[in-house]
């Protein structure tokens, strides 16, 4: 039995990967503060540590007993770290040296504890060359994009000076089951999805036709486990995402006939600093990780209305 260490796994992503490792009969143990995540999101069989990822003492613990280490906890809002610049860079990247840094230090052998950390597409920034591929050239444009870019090379420190060998995913627009649909941070498909369950008008910002490149959770959790398994993979990063794109006002109208409502759209001023276009190229994420996103937006939209309705949890 293999022992993990999830951070940020009360979260919707995190909760999703302890579901998957649990059911594997693995060792789940989930360091989360509760700042966004629910430990009721947790399955039965994970062990639940209530902490900061910036407290060394506490990590430095868990990670002695870890084989590897999922790090996802972060303050995963763009608008929070336009707000609170300082505040969220001491979560999502002075946290993240934090992991690399207990992972170094957690065994005095030279074996190190493998991480698999959460990076996004924002380190992109508006990159205009579609479909983005991760040589792209990176230019985030939010403080959250910084960091997460900040994140990727400090994890080419952690690999090049310290020999921990980790892999940053580069999460593309991620949906599904658990996603909190009434935080204003949240993505577009759980407001969309409430509003139509509620009875009112999906409301799109500017003109619909913005693209992003929709990935189901399962998907996002055969990405994280599959980085973990490549243990010939060190200090790189991969696309994590589907290669399809789909339209603002297209997702608004697939949701009303999901759900069978008047195919009805309200237009809203656009968001400043919109990304018009983000749309992955998953070559890399299939050639070396052996993952395709397969679930389509359709597919994973029925999934996550069942779960908004109450219904059966999600199945994979
Ligand atoms: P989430 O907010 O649901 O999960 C993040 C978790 O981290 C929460 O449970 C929260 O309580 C915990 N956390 C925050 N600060 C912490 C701290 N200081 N110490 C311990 N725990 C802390 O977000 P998510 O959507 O599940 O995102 C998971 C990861 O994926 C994040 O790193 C995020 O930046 C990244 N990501 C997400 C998306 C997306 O579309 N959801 C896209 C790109 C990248
Ligand atoms: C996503 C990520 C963000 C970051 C970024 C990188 C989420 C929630 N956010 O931001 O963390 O990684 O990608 O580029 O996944 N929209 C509407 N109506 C609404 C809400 C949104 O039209 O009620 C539009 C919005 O203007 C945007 C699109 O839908 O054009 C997607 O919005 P989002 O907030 O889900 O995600 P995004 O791509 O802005």
């Amino acid at each position: 039995m293999k022992t993990w260490l999830i951070t940020g796994g009360c979260g919707f992503i995190g909760s999703h990967l302890a579901d998957r490792l649990v059911r594997a009969k693995d060792r789940a143990i989930v360091l989360d503060d509760l700042s966004s995540g629910r430990a009721d999101n947790l399955p039965p069989g994970a062990e639940f540590v209530k902490g900061d990822i910036r407290d060394a003492a506490l990590v430095g613990r868990l990670m002695r007993e870890a084989d590897g280490c999922f790090h996802l906890a972060a303050i995963a809002s763009v608008a929070r770290s336009n707000e609170d610049w300082a505040g969220t860079h001491a979560v999502n990247l002075t946290g993240t040296i934090n992991i690399f840094d207990a992972a170094a230090r957690a065994r005095p052998d030279a074996r190190k504890v493998r991480v698999v950390y959460a990076s996004s597409a924002a380190v992109y920034g508006d990159c205009p060359d579609m479909p983005l591929v991760e040589a792209a050239p990176t230019k985030p444009l939010t403080a959250y994009g910084a960091d997460k870019l900040g994140c990727e090379l400090h994890g080419r420190v952690a690999d090049y000076v310290h020999g921990v060998p980790n892999v940053g995913l580069r999460f593309f627009n991620v949906y599904g089951p658990r996603q909190d649909p009434a935080s204003p941070y949240s993505g577009v498909i759980a407001i969309f999805a409430k509003a139509v369950l509620e009875g009112r008008t999906p409301r799109v910002l500017g003109d619909g036709k913005q693209i992003r490149d929709f990935i189901f959770v399962d998907n996002v959790v055969d990405a994280l486990v599959a980085a973990m398994r490549h243990d010939e993979l060190r200090c790189d990063v991969f696309n994590v995402c589907t290669g399809r794109s789909t339209s603002i006002e297209a997702l608004a109208r697939l949701l009303a006939e999901a759900c069978g409502a008047p195919p009805k759209i309200d237009y809203g001023p656009a968001r400043s600093g919109d990304i018009r276009e983000s749309l992955g190229d998953p070559t890399r994420l299939r050639s070396a990780l052996g993952v395709t996103a397969g679930v389509t937006v359709a597919d994973g939209m029925r999934r996550t209305l069942e779960w908004m309705r109450g219904g059966a949890p999600a199945k994979a």
